[in-house]
């Protein structure tokens, strides 16, 4: 009773705040209660997807590593960034990430909280003081000149510095200028300190060091001439090294400290999805199994964890990828099955492994990819007892413990995943009661061959392959959700919308309000109506 009027009480104050933000919404909460699934209007584009695509664009003041992180320090996504070429890609970011903090080669300065706006991060590391330096001065009057570049000065202790230098050479072809007036170092003993004479085309970062002491307190080297231009200025006040500065034991552009793989010039970097570090968080697939029909929409009738792990060389492509998986509950009649397809040709394949090979396990070829079944019946692989009805989603049932399995990939070479049609968690579907071509696939990602396409647009299933919609009811349900935490998912035969009081306000929006919707968090749930892991 008391919980009754604390929630009444609140909605009165909601609309209350409602009429005064001048009742510019429809929402009507009081409306919520009744509402079921297919109440919900849902836009024909909305996919009930928890991450969206961010086109990813970095400079930088030399070559290093950014690291994009959420603002509870879960990594997102990590890379090199070229001096020359900047670091361009796609990075797969759950929604309810609007802020993130960028991070680059651990330079504290460089730091900077970014806003994500129009599903774009474009940021240039640059520290704002050297920025002038850089871009402006230097810069700013001629092209086709070779330029003098200060990349950084490191303290090595006791008053004594070094320097790296650099150069940038606008011509297209190698020039020479000889030691001497226009090719000098002034504040030194000598005008030669070991500079270079000779100047290959582009950028070339950190080419060679001159030590000076805190008593000399600055060095410059000057271009000049028909060919030179400009001065690179190393004080005691220019900027800092990054640590391990110029230490890359195998040459592959990242230094040992930002190198997940410091000895082995094939592989740079591990990224994980759906987030976080070495965490070992999870997301979670979770699917309803009556399709071509509607269900009851409690999406427990198949419940995976997952977590997938990349291994990237260090221009950002893909060369190993690691899934791992934990079946957690079968809310079901049928006997389910589950498979990924993976967005890969034959030919593009060094390894791929199952461990440990589950009854019904099965690598087939698909059309231009590979379709990994993993086991062919949920209910089985749990170990169902004969008097039990459901795997985990009623606690009548007994609890039975979760089953693990993975999967290893290796490409023959390294891939530019901007090809793939797909990245993680690629394309992951249950085969529904042992029936081979009954696929249910996320929303809007295609059946693989081997379904059975006579089903489409049978019962409820609205799909259009002409217009790339798949699985979705004529008002947009979908079948499978897939979630970027381990979910905590509803009941039997209590559906979402029962148990979580927003995801009909996030569906509705399209995913603009409540995007973290599927948090086990108080107020957003409906506590008895979550199945709960004894
Ligand atoms: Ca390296
Ligand atoms: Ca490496
Ligand atoms: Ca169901
Ligand atoms: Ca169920």
């Amino acid at each position: 009773m008391k919980k009754f009027f604390v929630l009444f009480f609140s909605l009165q104050l909601m609309s209350l705040a409602l009429l005064m933000i001048g009742c510019s919404t429809s929402n009507d909460p009081v409306n919520n209660d009744t509402k079921v699934m297919t109440d919900l209007v849902i836009a024909d584009d909305f996919n009930f997807t928890t991450h969206r695509d961010v086109e990813v664009s970095f400079r930088a003041f030399y070559t290093g590593v950014f690291y994009i992180y959420d603002l509870e320090d879960n990594l997102l996504k990590k890379g090199l960034v070229k001096i020359d070429e900047g670091y361009q890609g796609t990075v797969s970011i759950p929604n309810d990430v609007n802020e993130v903090r960028l991070a680059f080669s651990e330079v504290e300065d460089l730091e900077a909280i970014y806003q994500i706006v129009n599903n774009e991060i474009i940021h240039d590391f640059y520290p704002e003081t050297e920025e002038a330096d850089r871009d402006g001065e230097q810069r700013c009057c001629w092209e086709d000149q070779i330029y003098p570049v200060l990349e950084c000065v490191e303290s090595l202790g006791d008053g004594v510095y070094l320097a790296h230098f650099g150069y940038l050479n606008d011509y297209d072809v190698t020039q020479q200028i000889p030691i001497g007036w226009d090719n000098r170092f002034e504040n030194t003993s000598n005008w030669d300190m070991g500079q270079y004479t000779v100047f290959d085309p582009g950028r070339h970062e950190n080419v060679f060091t001159v030590e000076f002491t805190e008593d000399t307190g600055w060095i410059r080297w000057r271009l000049s001439g028909t060919l030179g231009y400009g001065c690179a200025t190393a004080t005691i006040e220019s900027y800092e090294c990054p640590r391990g500065y110029g230490d890359d034991d195998d040459y592959d552009g990242v230094l040992d400290d930002d190198d997940d793989f410091p000895e082995d010039p094939t592989r740079a970097f591990r990224n994980f999805y759906p987030v976080a570090d070495d965490s070992l968080a999870m997301g979670t697939l979770a699917f309803e199994d009556k399709w071509p029909h509607m269900g009851d929409y409690d999406f427990n009738d198949v419940i995976l964890n997952y977590r997938f792990e990349t291994v990237d060389n260090s221009s950002d492509y893909l060369y190993e990828v690691f899934g791992y998986f934990s079946l957690k509950a079968s809310g079901a009649a049928y006997e389910n099955g589950f498979a990924i397809e993976l967005p890969f040709l034959d030919a593009e394949i060094d390894i791929l492994t199952l461990t440990p090979e589950l009854e019904g396990s099965s690598i087939t070829d698909g059309d231009g990819s590979k379709i990994i079944k993993f086991f062919s019946n949920a209910l089985e692989i749990m170990g169902k007892p004969e008097n039990s009805t459901f795997v985990n989603t009623d606690s009548n049932d007994p609890y039975l413990s979760p089953v693990e399995f993975e999967f290893y990939l290796k490409l023959v070479e390294p891939l530019d995943e901007s090809t793939l049609p797909w990245t993680v968690p690629y394309n992951p579907f249950i085969i529904v009661d042992q029936i081979t071509g009954k696929e249910v696939h996320l929303p809007d990602m295609p059946p693989t061959i081997l379904a059975d396409l006579l089903l489409f647009g049978t019962g409820d299933d609205t799909s259009n392959a002409g217009s790339n919609r798949y699985y979705k009811t004529v008002t947009n349900l979908p079948w499978a959700i897939n979630l970027p935490v381990e979910w905590t998912y509803p009941i039997e035969r209590i559906a979402i919308i029962d148990a979580y009081n927003y995801v009909d306000d996030w569906a509705e929006s399209s995913g603009s309000v409540y995007n973290d919707w599927y948090e086990n968090t108080e107020g957003y749930i409906v506590e008895e109506k979550l199945y709960q892991t004894p």
